[in-house]
């Protein structure tokens, strides 16, 4: 056996079985073992930013994580923005990175680089397997690494002569780490703020967030003490629907969320953190905790939150099967008329399926359909969580893998969509059920947006051509079909329903191009 399928073999032995490729010389071996083990699944992405993307989206929904392949330094740093993103998200990744054979390197040759130093800025862990006898064992950590808790990029670099030199064969999984109680002080402090008569607000995010366990756990809590319950802007995974108890997710832009938290004196956090504004701008504050507001951080990302959240329920003398309040089910009625970000939102949550996971990089143009779908039955929100944007197809591509019972929904906008776009050539060679929905504004719409609030006023015709996407105007119907996804182009709201409707339909990938107003 050599390094690669001692390598293989052990992942799978550690519970990761898909590997998100996109190989080069040095990691030959690794792909030739994947016919000496089978249950492997490797799947292709044609840029490794959807390598990265669809691993994220594979953890985020299945729990544990895929592996990657790339391809030296240059690999790395094409998938390295979503790492970013998964990053954010605390996503349990495996990322192995192939590298030179060790006497290659000392050569500098074309593909030489500091593989560590660019894999080191987005990973919690970060090892360079020395040898072939190494290298199982180095696998077995790098799952252990990945899980955390919380969940991070766990990086193995793989020189190609340690994949090809004989091996001792797979490693046992290495024991998971262990799980940090909740912290007395901390939960003791957190019931004194929410029991001080004062207006509080649990603010939470991570792990609480991604299962009904998770929201019936805060809302038990927020109720009992008549806090506001709020949800950091980005979560990783938040399930939601009808029977679901509703967070409200704190706003992208600071104004709205400082309206959201103004006049509260504490805010509990859990799996989460102080709410930050996205950017700086001239004469505006970046913290968004209001003045006189104390934080409460109830526990750490090694800290499980919900064991944390019950032991607070506990403090607050909360029974563990206080009912809480749950969305109602709706739908809107069927929009007519013009497409608009209001009638596309309309018309995707009436037909938004049970257990439907959202992939959303819908940006502007998908500002109202958290709002539209609240009532829809109950299914997942994937979201931005690092901001780099190309995350979307990616992302809806690993959820896909790892959720072949499910419908997959990508909300795409126009600019976001271009960035990985390939993405649907892996959907559609792998059959994956992901109706992607390209919000079309032909513009940077947020970058106008932004252009105002940073101050920089009076934008002339070579500033304002930065943010615009028409000229030329694109087809995405085309670059669909071009990469065997059929697709439908939708200009009204009628027609927008039907196509969406039919696009569901279709067990496999399909896409619908909704032509939107380039503003809001
Ligand atoms: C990796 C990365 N590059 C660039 C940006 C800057 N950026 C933020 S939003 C945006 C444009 C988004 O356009 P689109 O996806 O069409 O959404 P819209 O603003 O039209 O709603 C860009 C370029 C970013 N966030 N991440
Ligand atoms: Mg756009």
């Amino acid at each position: 056996m050599n390094g690669a399928q001692a390598l293989i073999r052990t992942l799978v032995a550690c519970g990761v079985d898909t590997c998100f490729t996109n190989p080069g010389t040095s990691e030959m071996h690794f792909v030739a073992a994947l016919d000496d083990v089978p249950e492997m699944r490797g799947v292709l992405g044609l840029f490794e930013g959807v390598a990265t993307g669809a691993a994220d989206g594979y953890a985020r929904v299945a729990g544990r994580p895929a592996a990657t392949l790339l391809h030296l330094g240059p690999g790395l740093a094409n998938g390295w923005a979503n790492l970013h993103n998964a990053r954010r998200a605390h996503t349990p990744v495996v990322n192995v990175v192939g590298d030179h054979a060790w006497p290659h390197k000392p050569l500098d040759a074309p593909l030489e680089s500091d593989i560590e130093a660019v894999a080191g800025a987005v990973s919690g862990w970060v090892r360079t397997s020395a040898t072939s006898e190494a290298v199982a064992t180095d696998a077995a950590e790098a799952v252990r690494a990945a899980m955390g808790p919380p969940g991070q990029v766990a990086t193995l670099v793989l020189p190609a002569d340690v994949s090809w030199s004989e091996a001792r064969g797979p490693a046992e999984p290495a024991a998971s780490r262990s799980v940090v109680a909740p912290e007395d002080d901390r939960i003791a402090d957190a019931a004194s703020a929410l029991r001080s008569g004062e207006p509080v607000a649990l603010l939470v995010g991570g792990r609480v967030v991604g299962s009904e366990e998770g929201l019936v756990a805060a809302a038990r809590v927020a109720e009992a003490a008549g806090a506001k319950l709020l949800c950091e802007t980005f979560p990783a995974r938040l399930s939601r629907g009808a029977g679901l108890p509703a967070v409200e997710r704190l706003a992208y832009l600071a104004e709205f969320a400082e309206m959201q938290m103004a006049g509260l004196r504490h805010l509990v956090i859990v799996d989460s953190r102080e709410p930050v504004s996205f950017f700086a701008y001239p004469d505006k504050a970046s913290e968004l905790v209001p003045d006189g507001c104390t934080a409460h951080a109830l526990c750490t990302g090694s800290t499980d939150p919900l064991a944390a959240l019950a032991s607070l329920a506990d403090a607050l003398g909360v029974p563990a099967d206080a009912e809480v309040a749950r969305a109602a089910a709706s739908r809107p009625a069927a929009p007519s008329g013009d497409l608009t970000s209001q009638t596309m939102a309309e018309s995707l949550a009436r037909l938004l399926p049970e257990g439907a996971i959202v992939a959303d990089e819908g940006n502007t143009a998908g500002l109202f359909v958290s709002g539209a779908t609240a009532g829809c039955p109950p299914h997942d929100w994937l979201t931005l969580t690092g901001g780099a944007i190309g995350l979307g197809m990616p992302l809806a591509t690993g959820a896909a893998v790892a959720a072949p019972d499910r419908k997959v929904v990508n909300l795409e906008a126009d600019g976001s969509a271009m960035y990985t776009v390939q993405a649907l050539w892996t959907q559609a060679r792998e059959n994956l059920d992901v109706t992607t929905v390209i919000l079309n504004n032909r513009s940077y719409a947020i970058l106008n947006l932004e252009l105002a609030r940073v101050g920089a006023t009076d934008p002339g015709p070579a500033a304002l051509s930065m943010l615009d996407l028409s000229n030329p105007d694109m087809d995405f119907c085309a670059i669909a079909q071009g990469m065997g996804v059929p697709a439908e182009r939708a200009t009204d709201a009628e027609g927008f329903t039907a196509a969406l409707e039919r696009a569901l339909a279709v067990p496999g990938p399909a896409l619908v191009e909704a032509m939107l107003p380039a503003t809001l």
